[in-house]
């Protein structure tokens, strides 16, 4: 207890003191074995970047190249898919799901890819939607994609029983892996670690940009080597036209010899809360909208078009050591200003009604910095991009339904 101590006064968290001496026996174990894991010197550094979250102005700033997919001939097109199809049908092809977020914004209770969207003909769950993209690729294909989902320590038990409750949504299970996340504590706005009403400290999913530290830790990145895989698609869970086997990306990416490659479509207006594909001294990277200037963000061409309108979608394209090649870096965290309801020193619980804490998360795109080039195939919005965000307005399901039954003629 004595080194306990001398490590929370260093700190500044000795108010966790308090809590230790109101817990139980087994409360005050189990949070002396949090605060045991707690790395100090990388939250201290975290914290002093968390008010100025803007996007970091002081570097050179470029338009990133794309291929507009539209402004392919039908020869190009045929080309760029034959060498798809090639990966695909030679079993060197692996898909990813990012589905470790929290379905905050949208009201759900319970792991986004659960959410029943009431598309037609009949109501379908988002996680029922891709493996049905998912069983339509191998059926055209004549293979079984390996499909790797990413949890949160939060949504990982739901998610698996989920699964298993609707029988993998007829997916063979023994081609799906499922691996988890990992975690970073919020800190309050005075820098201090939060306590839940079970004595917990309070964490969070660490980001989607953690996947490649995930994927490597968790053995992915082994088992897909095992299995001969050379290309990953990763995808959103919550975007209900997300086309994970997209034999254009594949060939586009291959064609112009890079290793990563990613979809875009065109911003809807200077602030839809989307990332920005560009070059940042010289490498490929994506501004985040909740770090993007208002300059930039409605900043426009001579034509009037917006100068960084080429929107990530989060339908990502990796070469194998691509994955490795990133999963060995440290990834910067964001940091996010969240409502994170918590409990006092004297038991009473607090359940915020404005942003009281921050939250810290990498970001999946910061990991294209370690590339020279990479690959933007710009596609229909309407063909490629249906989010579900928010409880109601843009990006909520009634809009993604709409989208989606226009797609599918339904
Ligand atoms: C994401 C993109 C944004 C734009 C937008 C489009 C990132 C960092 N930002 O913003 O550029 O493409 O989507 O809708 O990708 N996730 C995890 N673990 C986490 C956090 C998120 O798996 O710790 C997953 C989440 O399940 C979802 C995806 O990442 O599939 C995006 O999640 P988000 O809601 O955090 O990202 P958003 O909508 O703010």
């Amino acid at each position: 207890m004595e080194n306990l101590k001398e490590v929370l006064l260093k700190n500044h968290q000795d108010h966790l003191l308090k809590y230790l001496e109101i817990a139980n026996e087994d409360e005050k174990q189990k949070m002396i074995k949090q605060i045991d894991n707690i790395d100090f010197e990388q939250l201290n550094k975290l914290y002093k970047i968390s008010k100025n979250n803007n996007f970091n102005t002081n570097c050179k700033i470029e338009h990133s190249s794309f291929v507009d997919k539209s402004k392919l001939t039908i020869d190009e097109l045929e080309e760029l898919k034959e060498v798809g199809k090639n990966i695909i049908k030679s079993g060197k092809y692996a898909v990813v799901t990012m589905a470790g977020g929290q379905g905050t914004r949208l009201g759900h209770d319970g792991p986004k890819g659960t959410f029943l969207l009431n598309v037609n003909p009949k109501p379908k769950y988002l996680f029922e939607l891709i493996a049905e993209g998912l069983i339509r690729a191998n059926k055209k294909y004549n293979i079984t994609l390996n499909w790797y989902i990413m949890t949160s320590t939060e949504n990982n038990d739901k998610t698996v029983e989920f699964f298993k409750e609707h029988e993998y949504f007829g997916y063979p299970k023994e081609s799906i892996m499922f691996f988890e996340q990992g975690n970073m504590p919020f800190l309050s706005e005075e820098g201090k670690l939060l306590v839940d009403d079970s004595f917990n400290i309070k964490y969070a999913a660490d980001g989607n940009g953690c996947i490649y530290k995930s994927m490597l830790k968790d053995g992915v990145i082994d088992d897909m080597k095992n299995k001969g895989i050379k290309w990953i698609f990763v995808g959103s869970v919550d975007n209900a036209l997300v086309n994970m086997v997209d034999t254009v990306l594949i060939g586009l990416t291959i064609k112009e010899n890079n290793e990563i490659g990613s979809r875009s479509i065109v911003k809807s207006n200077p602030h839809e809360p989307v990332g920005v594909f560009c070059k940042k001294n010289g490498v490929p990277a994506v501004i985040e909208y909740s770090e993007i200037s208002k300059e930039m963000a409605e900043a426009t061409d001579d034509d009037g078009e917006l100068l960084y309108g080429e929107s990530n979608i989060m339908a990502h394209l990796y070469s194998i050591d691509a994955i490795e090649k990133i999963s060995k870096h440290d990834l910067p965290y964001h940091s996010a200003h969240k409502k994170a309801p918590y409990m006092k020193e004297n038991g009473e619980l607090v359940n915020p009604t404005k942003p009281n804490a921050y939250k810290y998360e990498a970001f999946i795109f910061d990991g294209f910095s370690y590339f020279d080039n990479m690959s933007v195939l710009r596609v229909k919005r309407e063909e490629n991009f249906a989010p579900i965000k928010n409880k109601e307005g843009n990006d909520s399901p009634e809009t993604a339904i709409k989208l989606y039954n226009n797609f599918w003629h339904v």
